[in-house]
């Protein structure tokens, strides 16, 4: 049986993200200090932290070279303990049901041996020569052993030493965004009545909007520029020129084969949502249909239309409050140009996670099939959320929604929640930055897509240059967007779009 110990005889991961441009890039097999450190002999760090921080196994990966990713070191740590603790003493799978490196791997540093280990690993770099490497290596491995402002320490120093270095500014920019959330957070907290008896807020009802009376004028100065979140009725008939069901989806597009998703408990994956295999989309939807109670649940999840079945993309109206998308107005081929509307299809118990849309996205659902009911928070309540950054900028929330725990999580007794149950036929609009969590109750067929107006602009702008640190698509989307040239204007008067002319620009 296939466990996370062998996935994790794969590693170590790719050090792509890693610190090439520094000084030491060509050192990464390194396994002794380099001769400018303040070399303390390996004997010599031993007995120093002897009884200290020892670790009990992989104590030749503590000394390995700064520019090593301490996710690589981290992994092959693991690969020794459990070979050091094979047969009947083998410890339990961290996180049994996931096989995701990034999930393991958080979970793997919390456990007191690998925070020994990661110790060790803090107190060697200690006596290293400063440089950028080193103070980089610092700030990562205090950012594993959670130790958020010492990382933030390390993290400015190793920018001092190394300014233009973009990964040095990616992993900044990652423990700058921990920092604030814990100390917006921490201030909240400061300002509660802990005594008192906590509650989670009941949440206030999502508004329901006719498309026949809501303006275009209305609904961007109402919801866009507000970041609320509002149900449209009347508008989903008119995106399509035959009712979309589960049955037509098979015809059109059943010998397709998608890629699947599964919810997995303490993921650190956006949304919870790890991948899952692959099937054929006429299977997938015979077997959402069924009875599902005794099957693992998995989830056809954002799978584009304009790549995966133009055909049917091409049938599409984009109604009026979302036809100026920006990311048609980019040049062919950019990021996320045509990566949507993309297709969802879940069965009943489904759950996304709560999580915030990538790259300061507003975004928009239209539902054919099934109901699913939506939870929002406003993006200010974010701190209220407990959000994580485990090397990704985007966020996983540590409380439980499904059961909240306020005397673990108290910030969320101060939090805003908004919910609706979204009917066939209803389209929705989410707000960019806005954390939500979506629960499919009944099998669901719907569409969406994710996209940029003038109303989150400047979020876009901000997490484009974040992640065109790493991302030379998101780079050149960015130069794209802040092209002096750039058509930003937004018509009052703007009309629904047939897909050609949505696709057209400028029109
Ligand atoms: O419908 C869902 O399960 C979640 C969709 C969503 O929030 C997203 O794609 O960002
Ligand atoms: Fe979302």
């Amino acid at each position: 049986m296939e466990g996370p110990v062998e996935y994790l005889s794969e590693w170590p991961p790719s050090t792509k993200h890693q610190p090439t441009a520094t000084k030491r890039g060509n050192e990464e097999l390194q396994t002794v200090p380099p001769k400018r450190t303040k070399t303390v002999p390996h004997s010599t760090f031993d007995s120093r932290h002897e009884g200290l921080c020892r670790p009990s196994v992989g104590e030749g990966l503590v000394v390995r070279a700064p520019t090593v990713p301490i996710s690589t070191l981290l992994a092959q740590w693991w690969k020794s303990f459990v070979r050091s603790r094979a047969g009947p003493g083998t410890p339990e799978t961290v996180i049994s049901s996931s096989h995701n490196p990034r999930t393991l791997l958080h979970h793997i540093s919390k456990l007191p041996e690998a925070r020994g280990f990661l110790t060790a690993r803090v107190k060697y770099l200690e006596t290293l020569d400063e440089d950028a490497a080193t103070h980089h290596a610092l700030a990562a491995t205090h950012y594993l052993l959670q130790h958020y402002s010492k990382a933030l320490e390390y993290a400015r120093k190793a920018l001092g030493g190394d300014p233009d270095n973009k990964e040095l500014l990616w992993h900044h920019e990652l423990v700058v965004r921990q920092n604030k959330v814990l100390q917006e957070g921490a201030d909240k907290l400061a300002g509660l009545a802990l005594s008192e008896h906590l509650k989670m807020p009941k949440a206030a009802q999502v508004e329901r909007r006719s498309a026949v009376d809501l303006s275009y004028e209305e609904f961007f100065t109402e919801y866009a520029l507000t970041h609320t979140p509002v149900v449209i009725t009347d508008a989903v008939d008119k995106m399509v020129t035959q009712p979309w069901t589960f049955d037509l989806i098979k015809e059109v597009m059943g010998s397709k084969v998608a890629p699947l998703k599964r919810v997995v408990h303490g993921s650190v994956e956006w949304a919870r949502l790890e991948p899952a295999g692959e099937t054929s989309v006429s299977q997938f939807v015979d077997s959402i249909c069924q009875d599902t109670s005794s099957t693992e649940l998995r989830y056809l999840f954002d799978w584009s239309l304009p790549l995966h079945c133009p055909e049917l993309a091409k049938q599409l109206t984009i109604p009026r409050y979302y036809a100026g998308d920006y990311l048609q107005r980019t040049p062919p081929g950019s990021l996320y140009r045509d990566s949507w509307p993309s297709l969802f299809l879940s069965p009943a118990g489904v759950t996304s996670e709560l999580h915030v849309d990538a790259f300061g996205s507003n975004f928009w659902m239209a539902l054919f099939q099934g109901r699913k009911r939506w939870t929002f928070f406003p993006p200010e309540d974010l701190p209220l959320l407990y959000p994580l950054f485990p090397d990704s900028t985007d966020a996983v929330f540590q409380v439980d929604l499904s059961q909240p725990d306020l005397s673990l999580h108290p910030l969320l007794s101060l939090s805003h929640p908004t919910q609706v149950t979204l009917s066939p036929g209803e389209l929705l609009f989410v707000p960019a930055g806005s954390p939500h969590r979506v629960e499919n109750l009944e099998p669901s067929l719907a569409i969406s897509a994710n996209f940029v107006d003038s109303s989150n602009l400047d979020e876009v702008v901000r997490e484009l240059r974040v992640n065109g640190l790493r991302d030379p698509r998101a780079q050149a989307l960015l130069e794209a967007i802040e092209d002096p040239e750039f058509r930003r204007e937004m018509d009052y008067g703007q009309n629904d779009l047939p897909w050609n002319e949505f696709k057209t620009w400028p029109r």
